[in-house]
């Protein structure tokens, strides 16, 4: 272990002792302790006011059976999660995942990431998430209502407008808030804007559906830009065909890229005239389908086995949007190699610590998940003023704001990089200006809470 500081030394220590059976969420934590060398050197109060042993520790966890009966008339047990982490500078507030890797390592290091991204946001929202083993695919509709009603018939206890207010999350899209709300209201009595993500015509956001993919491009056009680069004319690689991904291809697109290939977790293809954004959106939001149905549809493209492979995919701009730690070191170097100039990360954690480190020691414009992808959590707290005020605003003036809040992180980071001695590393950049508002915000609350 290679901390300088005797603080940071003996947090990151405890925390593995007490979570050793978690390795995503020590991924995660030693991430953000890493970045904040430079601010504990500079901030003895951190210590005195037990900052980082109080931030790496949630909160609030709670763990749940979910049963339900499937089509079949058999009993499943599913387990649900939720991970409260830190309320400093707001309610809670994060997705909710179903799928079947979920476990308290996965919810614990989205919660945890989820401190730093809701406060780089600027907006008031605390981090959280939640999520179960439960597995989307195959199920029916009737299934997937049962599941969520069980699933929210335990969690409405914990959760409300003003203290935990979930979202989508791989497996979570607007069917599954709407049952969840459904039973929400049914158990609670109270039309509130308790989860976010919802329908239009119930109190959804516009532009929510697109928020986390449209920021995606917003901020690395941000971050292109500053390098007097652009998306025109650039090929670009976009893993993942779920919401994120198909809005980040979308506005991609838009701004004059090539996206040329999307996966799934079956695959890849690759599209050298560049993807068919609407064929996409009907294999994957309506049918439901797998990616290889895109290949036996759209002349000239191709479909290939194995996820992993699309990042062999020569490009100039690379946007993982499926899961953690998807590009490993050595698709990492084989990205460099064939002459990839810059990363954004729609997924949480999509890169593992050694393919980052392959970007930034390659001058790879790194944009990481925390700055990159905060643009769905964002528009989810434009929701929650919208269902405060009783108002919806309309696609644009969310969609403005939108642009305006990547913008602004993309500055934040790069301002807060240059501050602590590390131009150019957003990583740090963003894990440090993320981390001093809501480490203010515990210190001047007292300890106890
Ligand atoms: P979706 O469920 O809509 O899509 C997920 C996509 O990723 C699918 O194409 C899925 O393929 C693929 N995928 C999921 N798990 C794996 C895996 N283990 N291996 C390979 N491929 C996989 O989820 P989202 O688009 O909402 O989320 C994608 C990522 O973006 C996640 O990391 C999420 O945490 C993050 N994110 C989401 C936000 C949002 O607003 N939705 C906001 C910020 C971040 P398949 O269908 O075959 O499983
Ligand atoms: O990872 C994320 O930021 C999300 N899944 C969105 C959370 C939200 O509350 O909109």
């Amino acid at each position: 272990m290679s901390f300088k500081s005797e603080y940071l030394a003996r947090v990151y220590d405890s925390v593995c002792k007490r979570n050793a059976n978690e390795p995503e969420f020590l991924q995660a934590v030693k991430e953000v302790l890493e970045s904040l060398e430079p601010v504990v050197a500079k901030r003895p109060d951190l210590e005195k006011n037990g900052i980082l042993e109080r931030l790496v520790e949630p909160e609030r966890g709670i763990q749940f059976r979910v049963s339900w009966v499937d089509d079949n008339g058999n009993v499943q047990v599913n387990r649900g999660y939720r991970y409260q982490f830190n309320s400093a500078i707001g309610p809670y507030k994060g997705g909710i995942r179903l799928h079947p890797s979920v476990n308290a390592s996965v919810i614990k290091f989205l919660g945890f990431e989820q401190i730093f991204k809701n406060s780089l946001t600027g907006l008031p929202i605390g981090g959280g998430k939640g999520g179960s083993d439960f597995d989307p695919k195959g199920k029916s509709d009737n299934e997937i209502m049962r599941f969520c009603q069980s699933f929210m018939t335990e969690l409405a206890k914990h959760i409300g407008a003003d203290t935990d207010v979930p979202a989508g999350d791989i497996g979570t899209g607007a069917r599954e808030i709407g049952y969840m709300y459904g039973q929400y209201k049914r158990i609670r009595n109270e039309f509130t804007g308790v989860l976010t993500g919802k329908g239009i015509s119930y109190g959804g956001s516009l532009a929510r559906t697109e928020a986390t993919g449209f920021g995606v491009c917003y901020f690395t056009a941000e971050m292109l830009k500053a390098a007097g680069k652009s998306f025109e004319g650039k090929n670009v690689v976009v893993s993942g065909s779920g919401n994120v991904a198909i809005y980040a291809a979308v506005k991609t697109t838009a701004l004059g890229g090539k996206v040329i290939a999307m996966s799934d977790s079956s695959g890849y293809v690759y599209d050298p005239n560049g993807i068919n954004i609407d064929v996409m959106k009907q294999i994957k939001e309506v049918e439901r389908a797998r990616i290889s149905e895109y290949a036996k549809r759209v002349p000239g493209s191709t479909f290939t086995e194995g996820c992993k492979n699309i990042w062999t995919v020569k490009c100039d701009i690379a946007l993982p949007c499926a899961t953690q730690n998807e590009i490993d070191e050595e698709s990492a170097k084989t990205l460099v190699a064939n002459g990839c100039f810059a990363v954004a990360e729609g997924a949480n954690m999509p890169s593992t610590p050694e393919a980052v480190a392959v970007f930034q020691s390659n001058g790879v414009l790194f944009a990481p998940a925390k700055a990159a992808n905060a643009g769905g959590v964002a528009t989810s707290a434009l929701e929650m003023s919208q269902n405060s005020m009783r108002y919806s605003w309309t696609f644009e003036e969310v969609d403005q704001k939108l642009h305006g809040i990547m913008v602004n992180i993309y500055k934040n980071a790069a301002a807060a990089a240059k501050e602590y001695g590390m131009e150019g590393n957003l990583v740090a950049g963003a894990n440090i200006a993320g981390f001093l508002k809501v480490a203010d915000a515990m210190k001047w609350q007292g300890v106890a809470y």
